[in-house]
């Protein structure tokens, strides 16, 4: 094999396992930040029984009047070692009612921020046009926000025809009882398949976390393909060195090593390049 030619392959073979790792950027963050669980749905259908379910403990105030929670109410979970905050919202619907009003506002303004939506019906009725006036959230939001629908009231039956509109969304759908716990776990790993779902990694795998690291390995990229680009040229060693070294440096940001001429020397004396 020309010298030249391995030389492509093992930038082409750098490039892709730097790739690799910055793909994990965005897990190695949920893993650090946690993620946010927005909690939405009409009036009444039992949004803040299920954050107390999820929490296994009374945190936010139940009861049978619609509209009982008028601002978003904010806990802290873990599913398997994420932490998840989760926030509860005002029932969403049409209203005329000032304070209310405002929490239905302000629970829209948290899907910007938010990983997964549960949109939460009741299982046991017919959807009704609060319930459409969700769908069309989530229809608007539907690219930036990872929803799971929720029939919760499970144990008070379930609407064959509420079933067949949700299906029709084609996204995760989870039937539970927010009072009887019936559905909870399934509902959990529906949640974390969301978030786990484009990421094929594996849990010994090393995660990129920090900015700075990610913005280290898209410099050693963008160096490593000029250095691809030089070869394919048949540019001279110098502009090649200078590429790699590029590289070296910008990974250096990170192993808090600067490039050793040895380093150089070693490509170099391994390589016959341009000759
Ligand atoms: N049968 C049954 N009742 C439930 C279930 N979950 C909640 N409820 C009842 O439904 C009513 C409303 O529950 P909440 O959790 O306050 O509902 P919410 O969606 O937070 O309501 P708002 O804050 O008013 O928007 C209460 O009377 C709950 O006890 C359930 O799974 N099964
Ligand atoms: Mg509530």
């Amino acid at each position: 094999m020309l010298p030249l030619d391995e030389l492509k392959i093992r930038l082409t073979e750098t490039i892709a396992q730097i790739e690799r790792l910055l793909d994990t950027y965005d897990y190695g963050r949920l893993l650090q930040e946690g993620i946010k669980l927005l909690i939405l749905g009409k009036p009444n259908v039992g949004k803040s029984s299920l954050l107390n379910a999820l929490l296994q403990r009374d945190r936010a105030i139940v009861s049978e009047i619609p509209g009982t929670t008028r601002d978003y109410i904010e806990a802290s979970l873990e599913l398997d070692g994420l932490a998840v905050q989760a926030v509860d919202t005002a029932g969403i619907r049409h209203t005329e009612d000032l304070v209310e009003a405002i929490g239905v506002e302000r629970a829209l303004k948290q899907l910007e921020s938010a990983d997964v939506a549960l949109a939460v019906f009741e299982s046991q009725r017919e959807l009704e046009a609060d319930d459409r006036a969700l769908l069309e959230i989530i229809k608007q939001h539907g690219a930036d926000v990872n929803f799971v629908l929720v029939q919760n009231k499970a144990d008070l039956g379930q609407s064959a025809s509420a079933v067949a509109a949700l299906g029709e969304l084609n996204l995760p759908l989870v039937a539970i009882s927010a009072r009887t716990g019936e559905g909870i776990d399934g509902l959990k790993q529906a949640i974390k398949n969301e978030i786990f779902r484009d990421s094929s990694i594996e849990s010994e795998e090393v995660v990129v976390t920090s900015a700075r690291h990610k913005r280290a390995l898209e410099g050693t990229i963008t160096a490593l393909r000029n250095a691809l680009e030089a070869v394919d040229l048949r540019a001279s060693e110098e502009i090649l060195a200078v590429d790699v070294r590029l590289a070296l440096d910008s990974l250096g940001e990170i192993t808090g090593e600067t490039t050793s001429e040895d380093v150089l020397n070693h490509i170099f004396a391994n390589f016959c390049i341009g000759k």
